[in-house]
């Protein structure tokens, strides 16, 4: 019997787009035998492939790795011509796909949802149809693709012009004749680069405006590379299962030559190679350092630029051409064919917008600041509103009918890219917060889909209704997509990525750069964790593990990662003597840390004679007296000298502006407490007396320490104050140890794997203070009193089993009236932040340190600039 018009069809899910991600969505939703309706405006499979039918248009990940794997006979059934196909072939690749599986009778084309609400009394979703139709679905499902809305063009009189208008992103079915025509193409990414040789084939005049000249490399397309051919034919479940688990989604060996360290030989073989090889993740794996390091992307990026010198005629519009504004890579690279060469020809001219910006667009043509163009024909190659554009605006209303566009007004808010709260069963394939484009987005979306489908299955097997992740699981995900992006240097580019391309939106770093294998991991283990992060609910109740799955900085986390491969033995099983030696040998291949003005090394008068240090005076024009600053090495009173914290005083002196005096102190076993305490309240003395000498300036005074060295320079205060003298105005602690009590939490949750770990800080207590000493506030000095003691700002770290400790003295001292900012070294452990060049995350908190100093000083003259 017919239903009624007025009852809602109901679909246990609802997936919206009919592309790469839509399709296998739907297959697996099949699989679960959940009912399930999908829906695109398109009139047909394919999504972008559907939309994006300009001349040129093809992939720019080789079409052997850009293609499904979860159908074993549909990987024999096809096979791909080119080693990038176009887009007509990728479109019948998908009509295939849609076909041998049976797909389309479950898909509604040529159908616009216009807005879904969550349905909070029934736990469904309200969905409605361009049409006016409600349907309801308990799941629903995103599939619209990161780069789906076109961007509008936003240029001055764009309506106005009354010859033929194109968008790349929705090229007319039939096809543009644009034989013998005046023809403008508007932007310069991949679209206009890939079409404008084929557009100058049929234009009679073509002339780019061109805004940002961009990086692009030749795809040499052709057949499939053989190699790659070979290997899936070789095992192709092992090349599927290593693309899986690679970096971008495609199997590559990451380099370890650093671009800054390589000789001119190397650097050039390796670039003539990726050059000649034409593929994306070759170019951008040249060196282990360009993405993070600028001189190192320099050099790919000049090289490139010397190619597109030789490639074009004109050197105006060579030197034109060539990109200056943005490290190679940030902005997403293009592949072409005959690009630059296009510009050879005589009909073909180039308009550099940097010069003559556009200053609107008329009824036949463009007017620049310099002049007037006729065309008949304007192409818009202006690009999207990238990875949140179709999401927000699809009006989607979560609970208490708050928006997603409201909800992510000042920057996409996601859960592993998956899911945002307040969004119960509301699912984004490739969303803001996953890898997506900067993957090979088919293994990118058959990640994702494969989650979505084993999270409804286990929702299903366990009774329950609605998931969506909680607040703290999401804005820690927030916080390590940003941390991730940010050492890099992505983010300072003005790209799509940084959603930089369209006016007014917010500026964040939008995709996911920690990589596939890493990203894939995380999913695992939320899911494999009880659904980590998430609420779910049932008739039975709520069930939640609330926590945050990666709150390590990412370099912190490939540091910890490459030291524990290392298989070092634990320092507490050796003598001091090996551990020392074990010590200075890990750190001989470190970067040395910026340049200072000067370095001079000498030594002082101890208690017990003479000790060596080492002074830092920072690099710039003023030659007069500086704040001078104490400092003391880590190494629990055992290890260290002046070599082993060299990096990290320079970077505090060129930060800081301040003399850095390095004192090296006496060493357990061989000479125990409290010498190492009295040797630098000694040192405290004698800089003071000695501070013009020094460069100092008499009364800026301050104590700074690492670890142990925090513990002594902690001490010289107390002593210094006890003793009446000399004036300390500021101790800067970093990681401190400032008590013998080893049963604070940290000790337990940071207890090990995070190289200082709880048994080698009882090795360090056993080698310097006897059990009877350690109460002894010259030993601990949280436990002496802290009145009247300098200001002081203190550094704990997250992975540090000192943490707690750290943290505690900072609140004594503030309970005893000392002045105190407490720093919080997030996602670093005991020694990261010391690791200067190697931990790119430290930068800010050492930053920190150093604007702690500043404030000790107020006087101080402004730092030379360290990034
Ligand atoms: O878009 P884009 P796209 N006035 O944003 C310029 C994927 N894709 O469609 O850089 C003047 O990259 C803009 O200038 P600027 C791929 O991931 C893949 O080309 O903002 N110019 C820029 O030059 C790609 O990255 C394939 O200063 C204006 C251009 O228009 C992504 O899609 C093929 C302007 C837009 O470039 C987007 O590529 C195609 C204005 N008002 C696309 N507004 C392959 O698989 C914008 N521009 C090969």
């Amino acid at each position: 019997m017919d239903k009624p018009a007025s009852v809602p069809d109901r679909f246990d899910a609802v997936v919206v787009g009919a592309g790469f991600s839509g399709l296998y969505m739907l297959y697996r939703l099949r699989q679960l035998g959940l009912s399930v309706k999908v829906f695109d405006s398109a009139g047909d499979v394919g999504g972008t492939w559907y939309w994006n039918r300009y001349p040129g248009a093809r992939c720019d990940i080789p079409t052997t790795d850009y293609t499904y794997s979860f159908d074993p006979e549909l990987e024999k059934e096809w096979t791909w011509s080119e080693k990038y196909a176009t887009q007509p072939e990728i479109l019948d690749y998908l009509r295939f796909v849609a076909d041998r599986h049976g797909l389309r009778s479950d898909i509604e084309f040529s159908t616009t949802v216009t807005s879904a609400r969550w349905d909070e009394p029934g736990k469904q979703w309200r969905i409605t149809t361009g049409g006016g139709r409600e349907v309801r679905c308990r799941y629903y499902i995103m599939a619209t693709g990161c780069l789906s809305m076109p961007k509008s063009p936003d240029i001055d009189g764009a309506g106005r012009f009354a010859g033929q208008v194109y968008f790349t992103s929705r090229w007319p079915h039939e096809g543009a004749d644009l034989t013998g025509q005046r023809v403008a193409v508007i932007g310069t990414g991949s679209s206009g680069i890939q079409s404008i040789p084929l557009i100058a084939r049929q234009a009679r005049q073509l002339t780019v405006f061109q805004r940002t000249a961009n990086f692009s490399i030749p795809a040499h397309n052709g057949p499939p590379p053989a190699g790659r051919l070979q290997q899936l034919d070789g095992d192709r479940d092992a090349y599927r299962h290593a693309a899986r688990w690679s970096r971008g989604g495609v199997p590559l060996e990451p380099t370890d030559v650093l671009g800054v360290t390589a000789s001119e030989a190397v650097r050039r073989e390796r670039f003539e190679a990726a050059w000649e090889q034409g593929e994306l993740f070759g170019i951008l794996n040249v060196f282990a350092d360009q993405g993070v390091n600028p001189p190192s992307n320099d050099i790919v990026a000049e090289m490139i630029r010397e190619k597109i010198r030789a490639a074009v005629e004109d050197p105006e519009t060579a030197e034109a051409l060539c990109p200056k504004d943005h490290y190679f890579g940030t902005k997403r690279p293009c592949l072409d064919t005959g690009y630059f060469e296009t510009y050879n020809l005589p009909h073909v001219r180039l308009v550099d917008l940097r010069k003559q910006p556009i200053v609107s667009i008329t009824e036949d043509g463009i007017e620049t600041a310099d002049e007037s163009f006729g065309f008949d024909a304007i192409v818009y190659a202006t690009g999207f509103d990238a990875m949140t554009g179709a999401l927000v605006g699809a009006d989607v209303a979560g609970r208490d009918g708050v928006s997603l566009r409201e909800k992510w007004a000042a920057g996409p808010s996601t859960y592993l890219g998956l899911m945002t709260a307040g969004f119960p069963n509301f699912f984004m394939l490739t969303g803001p917060g996953s890898p997506s484009v900067l993957s090979n987005m088919t293994v990118s979306i058959e990640q994702h889909v494969d989650w979505v489908a084993r999270c409804l299955e286990d929702l299903r097997d366990e009774g329950l209704e609605t998931i969506e992740p909680t607040a703290q699981a999401e804005a820690g995900w927030d916080q390590h997509v940003q941390d991730c992006g940010a050492i890099t240097l992505y983010p300072t580019a003005n790209s799509w990525y940084m959603g930089a391309n369209v006016p007014g939106k917010p500026r964040v770093f939008l995709p996911y750069i920690g990589g596939v294998d890493a990203y894939r991991q995380a999913c695992d283990e939320v899911a494999t964790r009880d659904y980590l992060g998430f609420r779910m609910t049932g008739p039975g109740g709520t069930r939640c593990r609330d926590g945050v799955v990666r709150s390590m900085q990412p370099d912190v986390a490939m540091v910890m990662e490459f030291v524990n491969a290392l298989g070092l033995p634990p320092m507490e099983t050796l003598s001091a003597a090996d551990a020392r030696a074990l010590m200075t040998a890990t750190a001989e291949n470190r970067p040395p840390g910026p340049e200072v003005g000067k370095v001079t090394d000498g030594v002082i008068p101890g208690p017990d004679g003479d000790l060596p240090y080492r002074l830092y005076r920072p690099a710039g024009p003023f030659e007069g007296p500086r704040p001078l600053v104490v400092y003391f090495h880590g190494g629990g009173w055992v290890l260290g000298n002046l070599d082993s914290d060299d990096p990290l005083c320079r970077d505090l002196c060129a930060r800081s502006g301040a003399v850095v005096v390095s004192v090296n102190y006496r060493h357990a076993p061989e000479v125990r407490f409290p010498a190492a305490a009295l040797d630098a309240f000694a040192a405290v003395q004698w800089a003071d007396a000695n501070a013009i000498e020094l460069g100092g300036i008499p009364g800026q005074l301050a104590v700074a320490g690492w670890s142990a060295g925090a513990n002594v320079a902690a001490v010289a205060c107390q002593l210094a104050r006890d003793a009446g003298g000399p004036h300390i105005t500021g101790q800067l602690l970093l990681c401190p140890a400032v008590d013998s009590d080893l049963t604070r939490p940290s000790y337990e949750e940071n207890g090990d794997g995070y190289i200082l770990t709880t048994a080698l800080m009882r090795w360090f207590w056993d080698h310097y203070a006897d059990p009877a000493d350690r109460g002894d506030p010259r030993a601990a000095p949280l436990r002496g009193d802290l009145a009247g003691l300098p200001p002081a700002c203190i550094v704990a770290a997250d992975f540090d089993p000192l943490r707690d400790e750290g943290v505690a003295y900072a609140r004594a001292l503030e309970a005893a009236g000392v002045p105190v900012r407490l720093a919080r070294a997030r996602g670093h452990t005991h020694t990261s932040v010391t690791m200067v060049d190697v931990v790119i995350s430290g930068a800010p908190v050492r930053a920190e340190m150093a604007a702690a100093l500043g404030d000790f000083f107020p006087a101080a003259e402004p730092p030379a600039h360290v990034s």
